[in-house]
């Protein structure tokens, strides 16, 4: 049987046009790719992006799944008309990339590296920073992308506790959950990692409070969303010097307004939401074999909880 699946992305159309019906073909499904849906009755799956100017799924009467491009899925998960089940993108890419952006940025504050990369005064400074067995790491959030660059960290040494909404045990480190597991997290690391979806209960999860808890000159790194944080307290405390840096990969506008006083901040790092991208090569399969599976009747992956919202 043939199926109709609506690829509701345009922006990375090009990006797909390619890959994804190779895709297909080798997951065994006979597929009506199109870009419009001309009959919204029609289509079985919709392929969808946050940039999509799809917003009323109504029409799509017969339509199996709605499968997102993104790990996010704020910006879809509340839409009222959408009945469908909803799954967000996991893959290998998505959190190799993640992987690589926190643990680069984790070594580059962990080993000083500004210090020697801008040094105009030719300062010859020995001193060497503690190896990472001595810099514990807090990551909020252990989910596909947390977990992976918690195991990443830790293979380098560096101690690192979860953090979640769910208890969590045999994981291989200790994992805390709850308002006093974040006071612990917090104030035990000397970097903080949030890797968490932006939900009702995270939102300015990183408030004045939980930043007090924190160590004095400790580094956050924010691939998660902008609105983990709450701007105003975490400038206040990079400004009483009590957070010693900021690397922010995801913010609440973006492109970040120009006017925004984190890109001239001088402990703040600005990366243009970066930290890890979705990459058509590896995507184009993960959604091909939730295709399959939804006309094997097998349960979909990555599924999103709309109660959650993630
Ligand atoms: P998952 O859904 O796999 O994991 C989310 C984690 O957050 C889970 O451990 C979950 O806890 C935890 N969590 C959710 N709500 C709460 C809460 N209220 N309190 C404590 N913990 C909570 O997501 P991913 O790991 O795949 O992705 C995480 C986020 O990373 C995405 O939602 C997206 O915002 C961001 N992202 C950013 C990218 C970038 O380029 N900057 C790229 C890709 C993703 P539990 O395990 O108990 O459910
Ligand atoms: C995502 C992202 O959610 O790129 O996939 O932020």
């Amino acid at each position: 049987m043939t199926v109709t699946i609506y690829f509701s992305a345009p922006n990375v159309w090009d990006e797909y046009r390619d890959v994804l019906p190779a895709a297909l073909s080798a997951a065994g499904i006979t597929a009506r790719l199109v870009t419009e849906a001309a009959d919204p009755a029609a289509v079985d799956y919709i392929i969808y992006a946050p940039s999509s100017p799809l917003q009323d799924f109504t029409p799509f009467t017969r339509t199996k799944a709605v499968l997102n491009l993104w790990a996010g899925v704020e910006r879809i998960v509340g839409n009222p008309t959408l009945t469908q089940p909803l799954c967000r993108m996991v893959d290998t890419g998505l959190t190799e990339g993640m992987v690589e952006w926190v643990v680069g940025h984790s070594l580059r504050h962990h080993l000083g590296m500004d210090r020697h990369i801008v040094n105009p005064n030719r300062v010859w400074n020995p001193a060497c920073p503690p190896l990472a067995r001595e810099r514990p790491v807090a990551m909020l959030g252990m989910g596909a992308l947390g977990l992976a660059c918690a195991r990443a960290l830790m293979a380098l040494n560096f101690p690192v506790t979860g953090w979640s909404r769910t208890e969590k045990t045999g994981l291989g480190l200790p994992c805390l959950h709850g308002e006093d597991g974040l006071q612990a997290a917090l104030s035990g690391a000397d970097i903080v990692v949030t890797l968490l979806p932006k939900t009702p209960e995270t939102e300015n999860l990183l408030d004045a409070r939980c930043l007090s808890w924190m160590r004095a000159g400790a580094t956050i790194l924010n691939p998660g969303r902008g609105a983990l944080i709450d701007d105003a307290a975490l400038l206040a405390a990079l400004d009483a010097g009590h957070i010693g840096h900021a690397t922010l990969d995801v913010f609440r506008v973006e492109p970040l307004p120009q006017d925004h006083p984190y890109w001239t901040h001088p402990r703040v790092t600005v990366t243009p939401h970066i930290a890890a991208d979705t990459r058509s090569s590896g995507a184009a399969k993960v959604l091909a074999e939730n295709i399959r599976r939804g006309e094997a009747g097998l349960p979909f992956l990555n599924l999103v909880d709309r109660t959650r919202g993630y």
